[in-house]
Parts: C-alpha cells; sequence; structure tokens
C-alpha cells in the first residue's frame, strides 16, 4: 500500500513536470523567430504526427538556408528531432522550385507558380506517390526561403495545416531597411545600443549576429539593407570600408537582402581628391563611375545608393545650381550598367520658406518626369517628419511620372525612444490606407506605392529600423513589433495592423489567449495613446529641440523657426493652429479634390487632423459638444488614462509570460506613465497661458506648475542625449 502510494505520487510529479513549462526567464534575442515547442499538447501532437521528415534541399547557399531554418524551427516547435531524410514518405516536408527539387519538378506546378514571381511561393499539402506531403514550392530560391519562414510562422502561430493551401508574393519589389548608423557606431535615433556593424573587426570576424540578422529581415521577406546612416559619412566608399561591407553582403545574400549604402554627395570632394561634386563635372562623372566598378567588383549584386541631398546640411546639387534630377540621374547612369538604382530621399526643406510642410512638394512636382528609370523617390510617410500623426504626404499621388516609394519610421524616434511602448502598425495602415483621389475614389497611398496607380517602373518600402548591440536588438521589446509590422507590409499592404500584431504575439510571447487578447489591446490602443497625450487633434512637433523626446512646447529659440515648437502650433490668445488654407500657407492646394475640399473646411475635416490645417478659436465648437480648449485637455488627459490601463493590463500579465520580459516592460509603462503626465502637464499649463480657460473641474490638476515643468526640460535625463556633456 505505502509503496503504491509513494510511486502514484511520484508519477504525478512527474506529469507534472513533463507538462509544466517553466517560464524561464528570456531575453528576447530571438525576437519574433522564437522557436520554443508548441505549449496547446492536442496540437503538438496533431503537428507531430502530419510531420515526420524534411527532404533534402538542394545544395545552393539559400537552398542551406532552408534546410537550416527548417530543421531548427521544426526541432524546436516540434519537440522532437526531425531529420533530413534522403526518403519522401508520409509527412515529409519538401521544399525547392521545379529546377532544383525532382520531387516539385514531378508535380507540374509550373501553372500555379508562374504568377507568384521570382520571390512568392506556395504552401500545400499534396501527395506524391501515395504518400501525404507538404510541399514549400517556388520559382527561386529566394522563394522557397520565403515559403520555409511563412510554414513555420504558420506552426508558430498554431493554424491548422491540415489541407492547407497558401500562396503568397509580395506586392512591391524594394523591401528595404534603412539603418541610421555612423561609422564611429552610434546609431542617429537608435536608442538601442551601438550599431551592428562591427566595423573594427570586419572583415576578419564575421559576428553570428549578423547571420541572425539577415534571418529576422528574411523571415518578413525583406530584401534590401542600406546599412549606414544617410547623413553619410564619404568615408563609407573608401577600399577599406568597401571590403567590410562586402562581407556583410556576402552573409545577406543567401537571405535575400541586397546591400545598399548612403553616399554623401560631396564623396568626389572629400575622397576623390577632386574641387567640385558638381554632377555635370566629367571629372565628377567619372569619379562615380570608377567608384560604382569598385563597388561592384566587391559586392556584384550591390543595390544601389540611397541618397539624402540637399537637406539638413547634407550636400547636393543645389551647391552647384543643379537640381535633383541632375543629381539623382547622374548616379543612376553610373550603376545602370551594374544593375543598380538610385533611391533619392524627398526629405528636403529650406529655412526660407514659410512653410515646411509645402516643401517637398514644391521641389519635386515640377522635375516629375525628368528622372532615370532607375531611380525611385523615398517620401517619408507625411509632409513633415515620422510625427505620431500627420496627413498623408501631398507627393503620394503627384508624380505619375517618377517612381515613388514610402518611407515609415519604426524607431521611435518621436515616439518616447526604447522607453514608451508603440505599436506603429497601425500608424503604418493608416497611411498606407489614405486615399489620395489621384485618380478618383481608390487611389490609397499603397496603391500608389504597389505602382498600381501610375504603373511605376520600380516599386518599394523603406523601414528605418534601429537594431543595435542591445540584446534584444531593438531596446524597448515591443519595437520589435514595428519592425515586425513593417516587413509584413512591405511584403503585403492588405494585411491588418490587427492580424499582424497578433501574429507577432504568439510568435514572440505565447499563443495563450489570455496573453493574446490583452497584449493586442495594448498594442492596438498604445499609438493613440501616445498621440493623446503628446499632440492631440493635429498639433505637431512641440518636442524639445534636438533630441526629440520631452516636451517642451514653449520652445521659440532655435537657428531655424521651423526648429521650434511655436512655428508648428501657433497658439495665440485667440486660437492655435497651423493654417494651411487659401489665409495661410494654402498647403491644402497640393492634394487632389475631394482631399483638398474636405482639409480645408474646418466642418469637414476629421479632428485628428484639425491643428495641422487651421487656426481656429478656443471656444471652436468640436463635434463632442465641447469647446476646442476643453476637448484639447479631454484628450491630454484621456492619453494618460490610456496608458494607466496599459500598464493595468500589463500588470495582469504576470506568470503569463517570462518574468525578465514581463518585469522590463513593467518598468518601462511606469516610466511612459510619468512621462505622459510630464506631456500632459506641460502642454495644457502652457496652452493655458494662451487660452486663459481652466482646466475642467473633475480633472486632477497638475502636481507643479508651468515654471516648473520648463526648468525639467534642461534636467532630466534623456537617453542618446547626453553622450559627451
Ligand atoms: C529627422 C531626424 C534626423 C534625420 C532626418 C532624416 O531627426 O536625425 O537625419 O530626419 O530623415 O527625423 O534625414
Amino acid at each position: 500500500m505505502r509503496s503504491i502510494t509513494f510511486s502514484s505520487i511520484l508519477i504525478v510529479i512527474i506529469f507534472y513536470l513533463s507538462c509544466v513549462k517553466p517560464l524561464y526567464a528570456e531575453d528576447g534575442y530571438e525576437m519574433w523567430l522564437r522557436y520554443h515547442m508548441i505549449e496547446n499538447q492536442k496540437l503538438l501532437s496533431e503537428y507531430r504526427t502530419l510531420i515526420a521528415s524534411i527532404y533534402p534541399v538542394a545544395d545552393s547557399p539559400t537552398m542551406n538556408a532552408v534546410s537550416k531554418e527548417l530543421v531548427l524551427g521544426l526541432n524546436g516547435l516540434l519537440g522532437v528531432e526531425v531529420r533530413v531524410d534522403e526518403l519522401v514518405r508520409e509527412g515529409s516536408v519538401v521544399a525547392g522550385t521545379p529546377a532544383n527539387s525532382d520531387v516539385i519538378a514531378s508535380l507540374n506546378l509550373e501553372s500555379r507558380l508562374i504568377g507568384l514571381g521570382n520571390e512568392g511561393y506556395l504552401i500545400e499539402e499534396t501527395e506524391y506517390n501515395g504518400e501525404r506531403i507538404f510541399i514549400i514550392a517556388a520559382n527561386e530560391d529566394i522563394g522557397v526561403l520565403y515559403g520555409a519562414f511563412g510554414f513555420l510562422r504558420k506552426i508558430q502561430t498554431n493554424q491548422n495545416l491540415d489541407g492547407v493551401s497558401f500562396q503568397s508574393a509580395p506586392r512591391v519589389k524594394y523591401r528595404i531597411v534603412n539603418h541610421w548608423d555612423n561609422l564611429n557606431r552610434r546609431v542617429e535615433r537608435g536608442y538601442a545600443g551601438l550599431s551592428l556593424w562591427e566595423w573594427g573587426t570586419l572583415p576578419e570576424y564575421k559576428h553570428p549576429r549578423y547571420t541572425d540578422y539577415a534571418r529576422f529581415n528574411a523571415s518578413l521577406g525583406i530584401n534590401a539593407a542600406a546599412i549606414n546612416n544617410v547623413n553619410a559619412d564619404p568615408r563609407i566608399l573608401t577600399d577599406q570600408f568597401l571590403k567590410k561591407a562586402a562581407v556583410l553582403a556576402d552573409i545577406f545574400r543567401p537571405y535575400g537582402i541586397r546591400m545598399f549604402l548612403s553616399i554623401n554627395f560631396h564623396s568626389p570632394v572629400r575622397i576623390g581628391g577632386l574641387e567640385t561634386a558638381d554632377p555635370l563635372d566629367p571629372e565628377v562623372i567619372r569619379f562615380w563611375k570608377e567608384k560604382a566598378e569598385e563597388i561592384y567588383s566587391y559586392i556584384p549584386d550591390f543595390g544601389g545608393f540611397l541618397v539624402k541631398a540637399d537637406s539638413e546640411g547634407q550636400p547636393g546639387p543645389h551647391g552647384y545650381g543643379r537640381n535633383h534630377a541632375q543629381g539623382a540621374n547622374m548616379l543612376a547612369d553610373t550603376l545602370e550598367p551594374h544593375g543598380g538604382i538610385v533611391i533619392w530621399r524627398a526629405f528636403v526643406y529650406d529655412p526660407e520658406q514659410d512653410d515646411r510642410f509645402r516643401e517637398a512638394y514644391d521641389e519635386f512636382v515640377p522635375l516629375d518626369g525628368k528622372f532615370k528609370e532607375n531611380v525611385i523617390l523615398q517620401v517619408k510617410n507625411g509632409p513633415i517628419d515620422f510625427q505620431p500623426r500627420e496627413p498623408f504626404s501631398p507627393l503620394f499621388g503627384a508624380l505619375p511620372e517618377t517612381n515613388t516609394m514610402i518611407e515609415l519610421q519604426v524607431t521611435q524616434e518621436y515616439f518616447g525612444f526604447n522607453i514608451h511602448l508603440a505599436y506603429q502598425g497601425t500608424l503604418f495602415k493608416e497611411a498606407l490606407e489614405a486615399d489620395t483621389y489621384a485618380k478618383g475614389e481608390g487611389s490609397a497611398v499603397a496603391n500608389i506605392v504597389d505602382g498600381s496607380i501610375f504603373d511605376y517602373e520600380l516599386t518599394g518600402m523603406a523601414g528605418v529600423i534601429n537594431p543595435g548591440t542591445d540584446r534584444n536588438w531593438t531596446g524597448h521589446p515591443f519595437v520589435q513589433s514595428s519592425w515586425y509590422a513593417f516587413g509584413r507590409l512591405a511584403w503585403d499592404h492588405t494585411l491588418t495592423a490587427e492580424e499582424i500584431a497578433e501574429e507577432w504575439i504568439r510568435m514572440t510571447f505565447s499563443n495563450n489567449y489570455d496573453v493574446v487578447v490583452p497584449v493586442k489591446e495594448i498594442m492596438m490602443i498604445s499609438r493613440e495613446a501616445g498621440v493623446n497625450y503628446r499632440n492631440p487633434l493635429g498639433l505637431t512637433h512641440l518636442y524639445a529641440q534636438g533630441h526629440h523626446y520631452g516636451p517642451a512646447p514653449w520652445h521659440h529659440r532655435a537657428p531655424r523657426q521651423d526648429w521650434t515648437s511655436a512655428y508648428y502650433h501657433r497658439a495665440t490668445e485667440y486660437g492655435i493652429g497651423f493654417d494651411r488654407t487659401e489665409t495661410g500657407s494654402n498647403a491644402v492646394e497640393q492634394y487632389h479634390e475631394p482631399v483638398a475640399a474636405v482639409f480645408r473646411d474646418v466642418e469637414k475635416i476629421p479632428e485628428k487632423f484639425l491643428l495641422w490645417f487651421h487656426h481656429v478659436s478656443w471656444d471652436h465648437p468640436m463635434q463632442s459638444g465641447r469647446t476646442l480648449w476643453e476637448e484639447m485637455v479631454y484628450k491630454y488627459y484621456k492619453g494618460v488614462d490610456q496608458v494607466r490601463w496599459m500598464r493595468k493590463k500589463w500588470d495582469e500579465l504576470e506568470g503569463f509570460i517570462d518574468d525578465q520580459r514581463f518585469q522590463h516592460v513593467k518598468a518601462l509603462l511606469e516610466i511612459q506613465e510619468r512621462d505622459a503626465v510630464r506631456w500632459r502637464d506641460s502642454c495644457v499649463l502652457y496652452f493655458q497661458t494662451f487660452s486663459n480657460m481652466a482646466i475642467p473641474g473633475n480633472y486632477e490638476k497638475p502636481e507643479h506648475d508651468l515654471q516648473y515643468y520648463m526648468e525639467l526640460e534642461h534636467i532630466i535625463y534623456v537617453p542618446d542625449h547626453w553622450y559627451g556633456r
């Protein structure tokens, strides 16, 4: 009797230990490629029955990456050994192209693959010699790799594989990440440690991180990376750095990632010993031609140049009396024979102009049709600069003859750095879904960008990402989600922000509904919360100068007016907002009708954009029945309440996710709440000096006076800003 009791206790203990997975600390390094064993036991056994082995994949660098990933992923997720096996049998996963796999070739998939292009893929459960198998098929090796990641994603997110039949192809050609990494390894607006690229140990030492970085990007379908800051150090083009960059390009190549370099327009002078960088000067042209040849001798599939010219002090063709098209085309000429392109940024603004909003449009629309076919104009989503909310840039829809791509910012320059939680999938979608009406209704920014409205030769989406040496890559664990969202949308802009958030949570944290549901709620509200406590109702750019972290709506002195907050909000005793109608800068005229008509009309404009276009009185009636002043106060308080709610929700997750990441985010949310209160109180107290109206009685009163907050601006520690002081 005693022994029975003892052994049953032992059995219970063993059973318990085998079922309960300890929530051990995780540092976030694996990001969304977190191949931990499926938690749901029923699903796990189903997957184990369905998947038996991996049929050998052909021998090429990309196909080797495919088999490595499948082995890693399936072994981890299924918790049993899934091996590469020479036999096709029940449950084999067969990955390949008709050219490199006898099994795929025998299935006559040509008619189905034809529409998938070079990068698309097909995942299907099918039969081969009477055996039930899974195929991951594509026209090219890289499509197979994307398919392998797609297949693993299905398992990671616990989808049903029984009878699966799924195909996918990217909607734009260049899906590029932009790194703002300096050669001294500081990352401009990065906040996640030093640059990933160890220039000091390259080309000899190939840090394992480089391969993981490539895996993460490839898993989303990202196929290009500009690895250095757009404020480019000309030395990136010297022999020394090209040799180093070439090693990175070699590592990225099997993962389908083409390297781009940001270049400095003055390179002919700075590293070429010439006296001019005039794009029409024969010596300058020769410099670039030889440079291109040299680059391609190191990096045969080099993607091309990313150029910030005549912007924020960067040199450009204007310095020589030439225009942007002349500058871009000269570079494009030198890259063309090698298959390279020029990505020319439209982020320009001149201190002399009245309204920064207007400038990119005024500068580039007259040049429409003047750019070569291997040039793409890269336009930020909004007319100013990655603010928490902007209307779409009127350049989208205004350049029928110029390839135009969108630039989105993953790194949270204006969104609380590595400290605030702000999932930007919702922001990206808002920008992509905005209808430009360029060719009538249904001309969304996304359709401009994917080339379906104007038939662009080249299409693309760029994301400014921030990974650095921080163990979790992005500083705040949730910045990973915006990188993920950017990549998924670059592949397929029809996905919703919500479904992307859900995928990311399942892959990054857990498939448990008790985790998925609340984390998704937090993510989906987070961007709006950030807008509310910083700049509701179309306010914008109320940041302290330089670092863009804390509030400084009072800021009114800077080397340039358009670097002050007062320039943007224009608060007076009468009211607030930037008049961009006919009575002001008339920037509304840059939009197509009926967008212009809606933005122009103070009654029709969506309130979230109101102060972007109108200067309205403090007692202007809002839809809610409140006055503008009351509504503004309401929004600022709401933003803080939303952050408090996010904190509460997160706290409830204790024990459901690993402790390390739980505690990290918990602490960050605590800081975020404090910052949100500071934003709210600073802004409300400051704007009150104009409105002379009271904060409605039921709101908690700011703890300090305005003076206190103004002084705080200079005292409080701001990450990434205090270096060297
Ligand atoms: C602004 C950043 C600045 C960048 C610039 C750009 O503050 O650091 O260099 O954009 O995009 O948002 O070129």
